[in-house]
């Protein structure tokens, strides 16, 4: 394979909800590049790019797959991503390295969800679109429909570069509007026959000639002189006018194609080469010093590791971009992240489960390489001097919580490392292991995301699993103040024990200073603050102690012993044995033993003390309250309004957005528990949302009062 310039690579994302046909696409591309010397499809599992086991048994993509094909003296990279939701990883990591997005459109079925999703990521990443109708062939296809529905949800940017002749099964034909030509195939597809469009079709040719013609006008305002002296463009310069208003998201091109049959691919990878950006045509990647690096291979060679995928009999396949400079085989690279040496000892193009050697890469290509030592995902390796290092993929937030635990306790270990490999390939599985919850928490992106991960941990590594509810983090603090003092004395045998401590507690709200004095029972209790401690709490929140001991009554050497004791309470508190946060604590009294003090006692009395303090001052359970942000479009809006106020959710605002209805709330995680499969019920999967840890807050009166009751049931059942 011969090596290719800057000049010559283009990078393509294909996107498209789920079944709208990119895999098929994919498979026709590769072929018609000469890649693979025979299409497979999804129905014998025999596809480039679906490769995984549990593709096939899904039926659709769950990863993305890494392609290119070679046409006309062009390299074309694509990267076929997963339709749905759950695998958003892939499309997001797609538009981060590629220049364009190709975008199906199912013309079964309209523009769909998930064409709407993506679409949105498009936006965010400013990349330019070109819609493939697709399933043109099928007896459901309804072109029209398709395109009205596009231009709806797309805006007039959406401008049509072809139409097909006859949509349904007897589909072989479609009109080109900017070559004014017809193509028709034969039934295998393939090559078309280039014809002169039949005069039936010529008033309808030429008006939307003249619609891509003025569209093609407006990006520039040269063309647009030319138009409106001459009233039309010739073909060059219409291929100008588009490739401009593509670059500046002005413009939509749709293209068709019946990716199964494989007609209008050639046509359409014919424009991909002529119109599509190369690398260098884009906006200058930055890196995170904001140096613009300048796409070329006279530049320092760096690369860019998108995305990690564990292959069996390979190992870790790490796939990059070359960002600057050239690349070449056995080269010596340092892993800016790491601060380690990598040495690229293959190079590879890859095409799904194919891979092809390769000497030389050079900027703005993709390639692979094996067996890197430390490097993982999201890091950047250059040549020696080279300082580049860039911005990581930003992942979305996760949606969706559940624990896993092993059927058979020994598969613990192998669990574990499942899990860490899954999530080096899918940065959005994230794993936890919760000391406090005594649970191993997997978080993504909905409840089919972690469903497939189970599948593939059970038939790929062999190990039985079960989901379990996930526990919630609660805290416990105190709503007033108190006091207590406590004497620990023990006199048995040797030396005794002995330390006594007379403390107040009282809530502590950040930034808030203690009184002079504490009032209980008509007797005042003044405070003189000697010494402070702030303990920030590794659970969040803060314990803040402070040392008013006068006249010597407990020696200074002990307070650390007391504060000891102290934060054993606060790591399991009384109510429910969760972590206790927020609380101030005054240590103003107390009494020593010449002989029998020691530290030991001193904890001992400082950890009842307060374990006294603690239950007389009107502890409380706090739970983890998150800010929900649920975008919902407007006829859905009360059923999720009425499904949120079911969560105990606090809404905060509502605002319109594009078409949405934007809800601001606040709810607890408890009443989070699968909500994206809800949502996604109640709105047919068009709704969006996000989750994020706000604070904590005391859990309503029921509520603590069940919580107490399910600890007790516990504490008896242990
Ligand atoms: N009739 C017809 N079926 C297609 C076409 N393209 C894809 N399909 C079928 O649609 C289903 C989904 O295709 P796939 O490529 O997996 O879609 P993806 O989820 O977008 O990757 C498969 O059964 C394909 O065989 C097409 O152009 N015409
Ligand atoms: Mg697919």
């Amino acid at each position: 394979m011969k090596v290719y310039q800057a000049n010559q690579i283009k990078n393509i994302a294909l996107l498209g909800s789920s079944g709208s046909g990119k895999t098929t696409l994919a498979e026709a591309m590769l072929f018609e590049g000469g890649v693979i010397g025979r299409r497979g499809d999804i129905e014998s599992k025999s596809t480039v790019s679906d490769y995984h086991r549990v593709e096939h048994e899904y039926g659709y993509s769950v990863f993305s797959s890494v392609m290119y094909t070679e046409w006309l003296d062009k390299k074309l990279n694509f990267i076929d991503c997963p339709g749905s939701d759950d695998f958003i990883t892939g499309a997001i990591t797609s538009l981060n390295v590629t220049d364009t997005a190709l975008m199906l459109l199912n013309t079964t079925q309209g523009v769909e969800v998930g064409t709407q999703n993506l679409f949105r990521y498009t936006e965010q990443y400013n990349k330019p679109v070109i819609f493939v109708a697709n399933h043109l062939d099928h007896e459901k296809a309804n072109f029209d429909q398709t395109i009205d529905q596009a231009k709806d949800s797309f805006g007039s940017k959406v401008v049509i570069v072809q139409y097909p002749v006859n949509v349904g099964a007897g589909f072989n034909a479609l009109v080109d509007v900017l070559k004014m030509k017809m193509y028709q195939w034969g039934p295998d597809g393939g090559k078309p026959e280039i014809l002169d469009i039949p005069a039936e079709e010529k008033e309808k040719a030429d008006e939307l000639h003249n619609l891509l013609v003025e569209a093609a006008a407006e990006n520039d305002e040269d063309l647009m002189e030319l138009f409106f002296d001459k009233g039309t463009l010739d073909e060059d310069q219409m291929r100008t006018g588009i490739k401009k208003g593509l670059i500046a998201r002005d413009l939509y091109p749709v293209f068709c194609v019946s990716a199964l049959k494989d007609m209008g691919v050639r046509r359409m990878m014919e424009f991909l080469g002529n119109i599509v950006p190369f690398v260098s045509e884009m906006p200058k990647p930055i890196t995170k010093d904001a140096e613009e690096v300048t796409c070329s291979a006279d530049g320092a060679p760096s690369i860019f590791v998108f995305k990690t995928s564990i292959e069996p009999h390979l190992g870790e396949v790490s796939f990059f971009k070359v960002m600057s400079g050239s690349v070449k085989e056995g080269m010596d690279l340092v892993n800016m992240t790491k601060d380690s040496k990598e040495r690229l000892s293959q190079l590879y193009c890859v095409a799904g489960n194919t891979r092809t050697k390769i000497t030389e890469l050079v900027a703005g290509d993709i390639g692979a390489t094996v067996k890197l030592k430390e490097t993982k995902t999201n890091d950047t390796l250059n040549d020696k001097g080279c300082n580049y290092i860039f911005e990581p993929i930003h992942y979305p937030d996760h949606k969706f919580r559940t624990a896993i635990v092993p059927v058979e306790e020994h598969d613990d270990e192998k669990l574990g490392e499942a899990l860490q490999r899954m999530h080096e390939e899918d940065p959005t599985l994230v794993v936890e292991y919760s000391k406090e919850l005594k649970q191993i928490i997997v978080y993504g992106q909905g409840e089919f995301h972690l469903n497939t991960m189970k599948w593939r941990i059970e038939h790929n590594d062999k190990i039985d699993v079960e989901f379990e509810r996930p526990k919630i983090p609660y805290r416990e603090t105190i709503t007033k103040a108190s006091r207590a003092d406590y004497r620990h004395k023990k006199q048995s045998g040797g030396s005794g024990q002995f330390g006594e401590v007379h403390m107040v507690i009282e809530p502590y709200e950040e930034g808030s200073e203690p009184p002079a004095s504490y009032r209980f029972d008509g007797q005042e209790f003044k405070m003189n603050i000697r010494g402070t401690e702030e303990v920030k709490l590794p659970w969040g929140g803060k314990l803040i102690f402070h040392n008013c001991i006068v006249g010597g009554a407990i020696d200074t050497r002990f307070l650390p012993a007391i504060l000891k004791g102290i934060m054993e309470k606060m790591e399991e508190g009384p109510l429910t044995g969760s972590y206790a946060r927020d609380i101030r604590v005054c240590v103003y009294d107390g009494k020593m033993h010449a002989v029998d003090s020691n530290e030991i006692s001193f904890k001992l009395a400082g950890r009842n003390a307060f374990s006294a303090a603690f239950k007389n001052a009107a502890p409380k359970i706090l739970e983890p309250v998150y800010d929900v942000e649920v975008k919902v479009p407007s006829d859905r809006m009360g059923d999720v309004m009425s499904d949120l106020q079911g969560r105990r959710a606090l809404i905060e605002g509502m605002s319109s957005e594009k078409g949405f209805e934007v809800i601001k709330a606040k709810v607890p995680l408890k009443e989070m528990d699968k909500y994206s499969t809800s949502l996604s019920s109640i709105t047919g999967g068009r709704a969006h949302f996000s989750l994020k840890f706000a604070k904590y807050d005391i859990v309503p009166h029921d509520v603590q009062g069940q919580l107490l009751k399910d600890y007790e049931k516990e504490l008896a059942e242990a």
